[in-house]
């Protein structure tokens, strides 16, 4: 190791050049971490890094906050019970200015950053697309200098790690924190208190009657904090998430009386509400510790924002004024009710100066339309935890069925299909409703996704309030997913257009002049070459299976669920193994396709769909009359880190949803962005891809939502078996137990899906149009030229997917939210 200068700059740990990094680092791993240059670990070197980058960024993110708190700007407060970040040092040192610093420092001292970059383990505190858009969407914040927190939890455990055993899924608990979080700050002095379950007493004062709650058991939430850097580096945001501590007082009497074991047990209890991100995505489950979460975040968000609204001095009425908060999806939506507690209980307000300033706070997201994912609520178990928040409920609820009754007078059915209150035994609390009626603004994640939000979920709400209603566009961030992830395609294009695009995607539209020029449709040609390369030698390294990137790269990553339609995919290349055996191989372009993705640990058709992945790529990997063709790769433990290694290198983006099924999908933009082509149906936002991309860029198949819901009465998925002999033949070897390997009945639940139960999600039906789009795709790979002005086309029209524009539509139509420019402050406040 070289040596670092031995006398210390002055604010040494401001430093953004070389030599200060090094110091910063050599200092770190002394002090911090208690190693020298011959006992550190590699890991104990990442740590030093992350600290030296961490310390890099306090200055900002301290003038950020004096400056947001100076100039008594309105804030945006995103509220979302995921976050899923990956990894945070590539981000932090290319956001802020410092990857050449960082990269010259380690140089020196004769380290690699590449190497020590991946001891990170990400944050994987998200499921799939909902948190990863929380997670694009607070870089474009602090990008676009908007005043912005991110609230969220703190899980112990993140989503699991997925491993895969004789093709089977396994999963291991995600024990993250294991060696540390150097980007986050405890910050035990902000604290917020948190009650569950006891009961309600009204007391009358004067005339008012108050309502106290009483005989709670509490839990004390933490905050946890993470500077968010805009690019450029100015300002620094907070990701700000609540870990549960058990609260000092408590069990105090347990403790008096002797019974020692039994109150730390106590605490143990307590502090697992933060334990555990649960893996479920699509499907709903009515658990209380969730239940328990939501509310347990939700409290601490909203008092901590109360907190420094209180401190201002201004009127409650002012509240929207300075606080915009955005609820991301249903599961932070007892903020509705718990905003209406704090202002009445515990303020004082009267129901209707707080119900004014609850509507014009709140905007809801959402991200669904499946039936199986809606959150409802017991009304039992919800007045056990909350009963104050029910009795509110309920009078949300009266007042908002009296208005009902006016829009549409003596329609009792209105009232029972709007009413937050489902009837039945139990009664449930229908949160999207409660969302709907606390929100001035309700929006969805696509064009059509928002049509049929308006349409078919909630058409009597959209008819009450059509102002209320917008759609905003998903994006994804293309610092991450550009810049970061594929280094070579970025420097292309900076080369080409310049470097606004890392700022302004809609620049790359630029390149469009140059789809058909041979000497740029070359460069795309290798540095795509380069990228399949790249992830050639990790998946040897990491899987040990031998990509060969001679054949097109055709990926489909995403969380495994049936109305993504991984089996369809599956389907597909059993039709494909057939042809190849039979010799029917003329124009046969080889692919590899490639599979990753997380089953919710309780969906076992899910689980049987990545079982049947493997069996089918076992049979075709070693079948040598196949592989030369065809291979297929099931790659365990999908995560944000892998997306970022997949995404560059893909030829073929496989988006292939029923249609009016995907709300948007945020994958298919990424692929999009590095030039690999979409096969998808008219579904989320492919729609919108295949407008900006234009309709020749795109390989489109299958039904489209109306034509869905038009065949979805009549649909006999066996008239197509019988009707095309190449799909029954790949049926037929299917359950034949061709693919078993001595589990016999193993697909049996396959069958019954499709055959027995009517093949909800209509695979069959698009089978053989997703067939006939494949065969477009090799043909048109087989023509170079074609394919990579379509390519170049793609990036070029990437623009309208940045997430930045998605944030400053949400700014100017929900939030009303001003950037605020941050000076930047070189010196550093050293003063104690
Ligand atoms: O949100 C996804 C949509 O399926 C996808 O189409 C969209 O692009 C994306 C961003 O808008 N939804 C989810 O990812 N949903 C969840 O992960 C989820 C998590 C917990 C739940 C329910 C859903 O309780």
């Amino acid at each position: 190791m070289a040596k670092a200068s031995n006398s210390a700059p002055k604010n040494i740990r401001n430093g953004l050049d070389a030599e200060t990094v090094k110091w910063d680092f050599a200092e770190t791993l002394k002090y911090t971490m208690g190693v020298d240059s011959y006992s550190a670990t590699e890991h104990d070197r990442y740590m030093a890094l992350a600290y030296a980058v961490r310390d890099r960024l306090i200055n900002q993110w301290l003038q950020t906050q004096r400056t947001h708190h100076d100039k008594d700007v309105k804030r945006v407060y995103y509220l979302s019970l995921e976050f899923l970040m990956g990894r945070a040092m590539g981000n932090n040192v290319i956001n802020s200015g410092i990857e050449g610093a960082v990269r010259k420092a380690l140089d020196e001292l004769g380290y690699d950053f590449e190497e020590l970059r991946e001891q990170e383990i990400d944050a994987g505190l998200g499921n799939g697309g909902l948190g990863r858009l929380a997670a694009c969407f607070i870089d474009s914040m602090a990008t676009l200098d908007l005043p912005a927190f991110g609230y969220g939890l703190r899980y112990d455990y993140g989503i699991f790690r997925q491993e895969i055993d004789n093709g089977y899924q396994v999963e291991h608990p995600d024990d993250w924190l294991r060696n540390g979080n150097p980007w986050e700050i405890e910050r035990p002095d902000i604290s917020v208190e948190v009650n569950f379950g006891g009961r309600v007493v009204a007391t009358e004062d004067n005339g008012k009657i108050n309502y106290r709650w009483i005989d709670t058991d509490s839990v004390v939430g933490v905050a946890y904090d993470q500077p968010i850097v805009g690019y450029g580096g100015n300002t620094v945001n907070t990701l700000r998430l609540w870990g549960a501590r058990a609260n000092e007082e408590f069990s105090f009497y347990d403790f008096n009386a002797g019974d020692y074991a039994e109150a730390v047990a106590d605490r143990v209890q307590a502090e697992n509400l933060t334990r555990v991100l649960y893996p479920n995505d699509t499907l709903y489950l009515g658990k209380e510790l969730r239940l328990k979460q939501q509310y347990f975040f939700v409290a601490c968000s909203l008092a901590d924002i109360i907190r420094r609204f209180k401190k201002s001095g201004k009127k409650w009425t002012e509240l929207p004024k300075m606080a915009a908060i955005q609820l991301n999806d249903t599961h932070p939506s007892i903020a509705v009710a718990e905003l209406m507690r704090v202002l009445i209980d515990e303020e004082g307000l009267d129901w209707d100066s707080a119900w004014d300033i609850t509507v014009n706070t709140m905007g809801y997201t959402n991200h669904t339309l499946m039936p199986e994912a809606l959150e409802k609520w017991s009304v039992p178990m919800f007045e056990k935890l909350l009963p104050r928040h029910l009795q509110l409920i309920y009078e949300i609820n009266h007042r908002f069925l009296s208005k009902v009754a006016v829009k549409f007078p003596g329609d009792t059915a209105k009232l029972r299909d709007m009413s937050i209150i489902e009837e039945g035994e139990p009664k449930m609390i229908r949160m999207a409703f409660l969302a709907i009626v606390g929100s001035h603004s309700v929006n969805g994640v696509a064009a059509l996704h928002t049509e049929l939000l308006k349409a078919r979920l909630v058409p009597n709400f959209a008819s009450m309030w059509p102002e209320r209603f917008n759609n905003k566009t998903n994006g994804i961030t293309q610092r991450r997913f550009l810049l970061k992830s594929n280094p070579p395609l970025a420097e292309l294009l900076t080369e080409t257009v310049g470097d606004g695009w890392i700022t302004q995607l809609s620049e790359l539209e630029q390149i469009r002049s140059k789809a058909k020029d041979a000497t740029f449709q070359k460069k795309i040609a290798k540095v795509k070459l380069e990228a399949k390369k790249r992830l050639a030698e990790y998946v040897e390294k990491d899987y040990g299976y031998k990509l060969d990137t001679s054949h097109i790269f055709d990926i489909q990553i995403k969380r495994i669920h049936e109305y993504k339609r991984q089996l369809l995919n599956a389907l597909h290349i059993i039709m494909l193994y057939n042809r190849i055996k039979r010799g029917d191989t003329k124009d046969m372009a080889p692919r590899t396709f490639i599979f990753g993705g997380k089953a919710a640990p309780g969906y076992q058709m899910a689980k049987l769909i990545i079982k049947l992945i493997n069996n089918i790529a076992t049979v075709i990997n070693n079948d040598p009359d196949v592989n030369k063709y065809l291979q297929v790769y099931f790659l365990g433990n999908y995560r944000v880190s892998l997306a970022e290694r997949l995404i560059p290198a893909a030829d073929v983006s496989e988006q292939i949803s029923t249609a009016g099924t995907e709300a948007s999908g945020t994958g298919n933009m990424k692929f999009m962005a590095n030039g690999a082509l979409t096969i998808g149906t008219l579904d989320g936002a492919n729609i919108e891809i295949k407008e900006e991309a234009g309709d020749d860029n795109i390989f489109i198949f299958g039904m489209n939502a109306d034509e869905v819901e038009a065949l979805r009465p009549v649909y006999d998925p066996y008239q197509y078996y019988l009707e095309d002999t190449e799909i029954k033949e790949a049926l037929d070897l299917l359950f034949s137990g061709y693919f078993n390997f001595g589990e016999p009945g193993i697909f049996e639940p396959i069958r019954q899906t499709l055959f027995e139960r009517g093949d909800n999600y209509m695979h069959l039906a698009d089978l053989r149009s997703y067939a006939d789009a494949h065969d477009q795709v090799v043909k048109t790979y087989n023509n170079q030229k074609k394919w990579l002005e379509m390519s170049i086309n793609n990036i070029a029209g990437c623009g309208k997917f940045s997430s930045d524009r998605t944030i400053h539509q949400y700014a100017e139509d929900i939030w009303n939210v001003k950037p605020c420019k941050v000076e930047r402050n070189t010196e550093g406040d050293d003063t104690l």
